[in-house]
């Protein structure tokens, strides 16, 4: 607090000197270090009299900023999203669940991802992030997947990989994947964003680029998409 009396202080001086402005922003955006991030201090003027500026002043705070609905590009909030996977309902499976994300420093840093997903044959499925979030005609519609950098599919720890290719998740015996994947390249922020993008469950096991055939370094002959969501703010 000592330096926003300081910067006061220097405004009072500052503003009895030109004595013709009503209020002056003192600090825009976010503070570090302080529990009034995302609000605005001004130094006003007393009493608030159009045209007129008296030598009283006073600190007022203005409304947070908060985000909205668009991600920010940069700072240090963390931005949370959630999927809501449904099954594809093409096949005799019931996947579903929800699955959390969260960036604590985007755009830079891993994404967290975190949920259970239950109604999966127990083993390895494939699970991506696709290039859309289009559902009019199911998950299929959600395209490929979502690869920015025109590279060849990949493994998750693999350095040349699609954005989205997140691996495997594995279902136990009772048919539940347990999620917890912390991944580098996925962000909700810039230009590897997953926000509004489809995440996609698989029929069968992801081969990670490792199949040798051509299929393999497209999609990794993960099957059948058999539950997607859309990747959404919250
Ligand atoms: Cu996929
Ligand atoms: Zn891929």
């Amino acid at each position: 607090m000592n330096s926003m009396r300081l910067a006061v202080i220097g405004l009072w001086f500052l503003a009895a000197i030109l004595n013709n402005a009503d209020s002056v922003l003192l600090n825009e955006g976010r503070p570090p270090h302080s529990h009034l991030a995302d609000r605005s201090v001004y130094a006003r003027s007393l009493p608030e009299v159009f045209g007129y500026s008296g030598n009283l002043y006073q600190p007022v705070y203005g409304p947070p900023l908060y985000p909205g609905p668009i991600p920010l590009t940069a700072g240090p909030h963390p931005i949370n999203a959630v999927a809501i996977l449904k099954p594809d309902g093409t096949g005799t499976e019931d996947p579903q669940g929800v699955i959390t994300l969260v960036q604590p420093h985007p755009p830079e840093g891993p994404v967290f991802l975190s949920g259970n997903i239950t109604g999966l044959t127990p083993g390895k499925h494939g699970f991506h992030v696709h290039v859309s979030g289009d559902l009019r005609e199911g998950c299929q519609s959600l395209g490929p997947h979502h690869n920015p950098f025109l590279v060849h599919h990949g493994g998750p720890t693999d350095p040349y990989r699609h954005v989205g290719d997140l691996g495997n998740i594995v279902a136990g015996e009772d048919g539940v994947a347990k999620v917890q994947i912390s991944d580098h390249l996925i962000s909700l922020a810039g230009s590897q964003n997953v926000i509004g993008r489809g995440l996609v469950i698989h029929a069968g096991p992801d081969d990670l680029g490792r199949g040798g055939d051509t299929e393999s370094l497209q999609t990794g002959n993960a099957g059948k998409r058999i539950a997607c969501g859309i990747i959404a703010l919250y």
